[in-house]
């Protein structure tokens, strides 16, 4: 089993000294290599030399996806291309993509963190591990398959396949840890269920899930369907990929590899620190990147930290869930709303995992929303008068929760379009 105990259990103090020897040789290293970096510290100021406690790092102005678009390809890439040994991109959904690079030695820090959160996860060697993100560019399938790897579990890389044939696999291999985004695991459970095959005849004991938001309903569902414990990870191509948190099986807040990552949570708003427990913003320093290293970066994320000791005895801080994204924050007619809000109505009311879509448009002057909802086999009826009903209740709980009237359209299976197995949620057509 690789858990490394000294260095997951490390003490906050030694933890700490180690942060800031890290923090400092990636601000040397940045100065001098990035020229986005060394203009930001000349411009406001601020001497590479003077970073004596984790809090100067509060000097530092933040990065944002704008810069990195703005230095697409290559523009902030801290080593010459001959010591890139592997490129991947962010699955933006708009405008250009991010670039990211990695050296030798990043891939061995990303599988390492990979493979610390699959052990936490209840992955070890005599595992079988189905990976069902996409191979690409896409970080997903290759971090978690570089970790499952270390670990010497036998990985089965399927990448995303029709359903049928990953439940062929599921079946025929003996996997025993699915590694998916939820929804995708979810459909492969729908999908058992739908073939008629019994989930207790299967091997899968785990999923490592993640890459898009899911809530606590949604974990009893899969776990329930296929029988198996579902952990969360976290992870964001502009910082690594998957590594950067995730859950041990307590289920109680994912553990950030703190050893290679600071992470801050802010206020969007007045961009000052939360107070620790309250949700704000993740804003996240690499500590030991080579090729990308970033600084305060702006995640867009919205979580918190977890206040209190885990008792599977790991040190590391713990963020909750991650609650929404502050770029997907719906300002209609004056009231605030996050797809998660929507989310939880359409759970109540359609009683299964809902995959649905918000687009928000104006007519005359006057703002719209419409909930598009992808029927499933719950809410799939032929009745014409079922649907109507189903669209009337979920209409009248959006108008009583949110206070909005909302156009609520039941479309086909799976017909959202979907970026590497993530539905976009929101679609402001607006502008
Ligand atoms: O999704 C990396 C990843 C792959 C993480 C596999 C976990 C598992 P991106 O495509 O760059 O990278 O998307 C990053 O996805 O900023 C979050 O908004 C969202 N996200 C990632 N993990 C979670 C999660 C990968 N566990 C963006 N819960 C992030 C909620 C998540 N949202």
């Amino acid at each position: 089993m690789i858990w490394d105990k000294e260095k997951e259990c490390i003490s906050r103090k030694d933890l700490m000294q180690l942060q800031l020897e890290r923090l400092q040789s990636t601000i040397h290293r940045v100065y001098k290599n990035v020229p986005f970096y060394r203009k930001m510290f000349d411009r406001v100021g601020i001497d590479p030399d003077s970073f004596s406690s984790l809090e100067d790092i509060k000097k530092i102005p933040f990065t944002t996806k704008n810069d990195l678009r703005e230095n697409y390809p290559y523009g902030l890439f801290a080593v010459p291309l001959r010591e890139v040994v592997r490129i991947h991109t962010s699955s933006g959904t708009t405008g250009m993509p991010i670039v990211v690079g990695y050296t030798k030695n990043d891939i061995k820090i990303w599988t390492e963190v990979v493979a610390r959160i699959l052990t936490a996860g209840g992955i070890t060697k005599d595992d079988v591990v189905q990976i069902a993100f996409s191979y690409g560019l896409f970080t997903g399938a290759f971090g978690f398959h570089y970790g499952a790897e270390k670990i010497g579990a036998s990985v089965i890389p399927v990448s995303i396949e029709n359903p049928k044939k990953q439940v062929k696999i599921l079946q025929d291999y003996k996997t025993t840890a699915i590694v998916s985004t939820p929804s995708y695991a979810l459909l492969i459970a729908n999908t058992i269920i739908e073939l008629g095959i019994n989930p207790n005849s299967l091997s899968l004991k785990y999923g490592l899930l993640g890459a898009e938001p899911w809530s606590e309903q949604m974990r009893k569902e899969i776990e329930e369907k296929l029988k198996i414990v579902a952990t969360d990870n976290y992870g964001l191509t502009e910082v690594m990929g998957p590594g950067v948190a995730g859950e041990c099986l307590y289920k109680n807040g994912l553990h950030i590899n703190e050893d290679h990552f600071l992470v801050e949570i802010i206020d969007p708003e007045s961009l000052q620190s939360v107070q620790e427990g309250e949700v704000g913003e993740v804003v996240i320093t690499t500590l030991t990147k080579e090729a990308f290293p970033i600084l305060r970066f702006r995640t867009g994320d919205l979580t918190r930290f977890i206040v209190g000791d885990c008792p599977c005895g790991r040190t590391f801080r713990r963020i909750d869930r991650i609650m929404g994204r502050t770029d997907d924050m719906i300002i209609i007619k004056g009231v605030k709303i996050f797809p998660s809000q929507i989310e939880a109505i359409l759970y109540e009311t359609e009683g299964a995992h809902p995959n649905f879509q918000i687009i928000l448009d104006r007519e005359a002057g006057v703002d719209r929303m419409t909930v598009l909802l992808e029927m499933s086999e719950f809410i799939f009826s032929d009745v014409m008068k079922e649907q109507d009903m189903l669209v009337k209740q979920i209409k009248k709980r959006l108008l009583e929760e949110l206070g909005i009237d909302t156009e609520v359209k039941l479309v086909e299976k799976r017909s959202l379009e979907r970026l590497e197995g993530k539905i976009r949620r929101v679609i402001d057509k607006r502008e």
